[in-house]
């Protein structure tokens, strides 16, 4: 049984960057719907029911076919939405260090570059979707965006930082104003937590 993790702080703790309504229905109903269905999704597969969801994920086409459409979306979503709560935090680091400064700066010059292309990648998602940085397997850093809930992982590539630019992630505060809450978003976003997703 996949489980809704708990935040390590309150639904009002990243005001007014991100409003306390917004994190609550988001955890307690958006994450909570992807997490049933995928469990519900499951119950078919009892050997399937204790996969890490990083190994669903990862290995989405070697699945029963009939289960990788709910995997892909209820699974994804699942993850994705763990790791957008993880990076984020009220006592964010606000730039990189070490190793992921080095190699941001290696591969984009400057963190305002980096942070530039980001932004403009995840303007650029029609609909729904995520805006990555990820880790390929050959150790480089790459942006791009997904459709839907799909996850980084079944490209067999490793995210770094994922930010949700659906519109229930913002619309409550920000209305069609996506630019405003990208931009924003920078102010909670942890930079300690993602060196910890880079070194891992
Ligand atoms: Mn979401």
């Amino acid at each position: 049984m996949h489980e809704l993790p708990k935040l390590d702080y309150q639904y009002n703790a990243l005001e007014p960057f991100i409003d306390a309504q917004t994190m609550e229905v988001h955890h307690t109903k958006h994450h909570t719907a992807y997490i049933e269905k995928l469990n519900t999704a499951l119950e078919k597969y009892p050997e399937l029911q204790s996969k890490t969801i990083d190994d669903l994920l990862k290995n989405l086409t070697n699945l029963p076919a009939d289960l990788q459409p709910a995997v892909q979306n209820n699974g994804g979503g699942h993850y994705n939405h763990t790791l957008f709560w993880k990076i984020m935090s009220p006592n964010a680091s606000h730039a990189p260090q070490g190793d992921l400064k080095a190699k941001i700066e290696a591969t984009y010059e400057t963190l305002d570059i980096f942070i530039d292309q980001f932004s403009v990648a995840g303007l650029s998602r029609f609909g729904s979707g995520w805006v990555w940085l990820v880790k390929t397997p050959e150790n480089t850093l790459k942006i791009y965006s997904t459709a839907n809930q799909d996850c980084p992982l079944t490209l067999g590539d490793t995210p770094l930082i994922g930010l949700d630019v659906w519109e229930h992630a913002y619309y409550l505060k920000y209305q069609n104003r996506r630019a405003e809450y990208i931009k924003n978003w920078w102010n909670v976003l942890d930079w300690k937590a993602i060196e910890a997703n880079f070194t891992a």
